[in-house]
């Protein structure tokens, strides 16, 4: 009979490539090596961490799809999924700093950048050295960015972008932000701009106090009429497809990463349960706590062999939006059930730090909202089977 691994049931490692392998290898030993030593005390005292981002670069985390003329390694999405997963399995806050880099500043400079824009911005980028931002939320228009009240127009050769941006990851350090805004000069459709730090009426005051993501920073983009040349606008696409076009890629590094997050939450229950005696026997002996892990080993194992699928997909050319919504969904939702699940069989200790589920927990709150709410990807389901836009 063949093996079974409770902790890769569908041999998941066998359904890789032998690059997607050593790039999944790679990106665990940096996980392992350079962030779990720090996490505890960098979401306790939310510190700051830009140094990360060379630090990614140079172990080739950034910009991984991108062909290596342009600073990536011509990897698959299977193997950017990976990376997430790696990271995440440590913290979603820094999961979410390298995918908002590649997959959300990277990605659109590549995709609808000028030939000049990917010159100035991508060898920075992928090397970490240049940190970016994705500035589409705002204030009063979050899962509804349609909303967004941010607008740029023309004036003489340049552009004045004015506008709030809110809840923008890596945003109080950023180098380079990428502005979508409502562009007077095309007939009101959304555009994207790139800013860089400096630009006079660029202010990027921090979000304090967040209970979740706290190793991740978190900022306002405030933009009093600020003045950028025409070689600012993004050339290559208009409207909302744009942004969307971005957070397909995102989204589906999440619902990779999200799988990490819960592999380390049924990891540390096992565990526990394991060495953990009450009433004179292993609290996994118990059939409750046995059904639990039971719960737990089969959402991830569906939920990483689902994004696999969408993986392949993706780089067939062949994946369609809508299913990117149902893995990020459903794997975030799942992750999170089993975050709260390996918080609970930790009893007490499970609301400390050291034992490190309830902060992924917490992270996970963050995660279910952010990239498209739950609720927003259940709407846009029932928009795919009905026919219905029920937003
Ligand atoms: P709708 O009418 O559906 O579409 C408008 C235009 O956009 C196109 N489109 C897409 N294109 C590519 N991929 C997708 N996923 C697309 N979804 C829509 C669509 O074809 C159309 O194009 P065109 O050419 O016909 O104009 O637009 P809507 O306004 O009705 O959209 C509704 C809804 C709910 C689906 C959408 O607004 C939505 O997804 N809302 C959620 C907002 C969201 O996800 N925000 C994320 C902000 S960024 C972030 O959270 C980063 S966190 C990062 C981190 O730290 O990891
Ligand atoms: P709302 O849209 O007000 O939603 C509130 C609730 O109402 C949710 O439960 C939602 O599901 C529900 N809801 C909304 N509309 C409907 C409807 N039609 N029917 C039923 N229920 C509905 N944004 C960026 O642009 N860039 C970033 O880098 C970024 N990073 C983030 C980092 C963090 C830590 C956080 C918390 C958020 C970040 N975001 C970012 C913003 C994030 O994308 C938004 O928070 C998210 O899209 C939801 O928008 P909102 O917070 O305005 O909630």
């Amino acid at each position: 009979m063949t093996h079974f691994a409770w902790d890769d049931p569908f041999d998941l490692d066998s359904q890789l490539g032998e690059e997607e392998r050593m790039i999944r290898d790679s990106a665990r030993a940096f996980a392992q090596g350079e962030l779990q030593p720090r996490v505890i005390d960098a979401f306790r005292e939310e510190r700051d961490a830009p140094d990360l981002f060379p630090a990614m670069g140079r172990a080739g985390l950034l910009g991984v799809t991108l062909p290596a003329t342009h600073g990536g390694a011509g990897a698959s999405y299977v193997a950017y999924g990976l990376i997430a997963r790696e990271i995440e399995r440590v913290d979603s806050g820094y999961r979410s700093m390298a995918s908002v880099q590649s997959s959300l500043v990277i990605h659109p400079i590549h995709a609808y950048g000028s030939p000049a824009q990917k010159d100035r911005y991508l060898p920075g980028l992928t090397a970490g050295t240049l940190i970016g931002c994705f500035g589409l939320t705002e204030p009063d228009a979050g899962s509804d960015p349609s909303g967004m009240r941010t607008v740029a127009w023309r004036d003489g050769d340049d552009y004045i972008v004015s506008g709030s941006k809110t809840w923008i990851s890596n945003a109080p350090f950023a180098d380079i932000f990428i502005i979508w805004a409502k562009s007077e000069a095309h007939g009101g459709k959304i555009r994207g701009f790139v800013l860089e730090r400096g630009a006079q009426g660029l202010s990027t005051p921090r979000i304090e106090g967040k209970l979740s993501l706290r190793a991740s920073a978190t900022g306002m983009i405030l933009m009093d009429d600020v003045r950028v040349g025409a070689d600012a606008l993004l050339p290559g696409v208009e409207g909302l497809k744009g942004p969307f076009g971005c957070l397909n890629r995102a989204r589906y590094g999440i619902a990779w990463g999200a799988m990490g997050a819960a592999e380390f939450c049924l990891q540390a229950a096992r565990q526990y349960g394991l060495d953990r005696r009450q009433f004179g026997r292993p609290l996994a002996a118990t059939q409750l706590y046995q059904k639990k892990l039971a719960d737990m080993m089969c959402d991830i194992a569906f939920g990483l062999q689902g994004a696999l699928r969408v993986g392949w997909l993706m780089d067939e050319g062949r994946f369609h939006p809508d299913m990117v919504s149902m893995i990020k969904r459903n794997n975030v939702g799942k992750a999170l059930d089993i975050a709260r699940l390996a918080r609970d069989m930790h009893g007490g200790n499970g609301i400390s730090e050291d034992y490190q589920v309830m902060r992924h927990m917490m992270n996970l709150e963050t995660v279910n909202t952010y990239e498209g709410a739950h609720d927003v990807h259940a709407l846009i389901l029932g928009r795919a089977i009905t026919g219905i836009a029920a937003f």
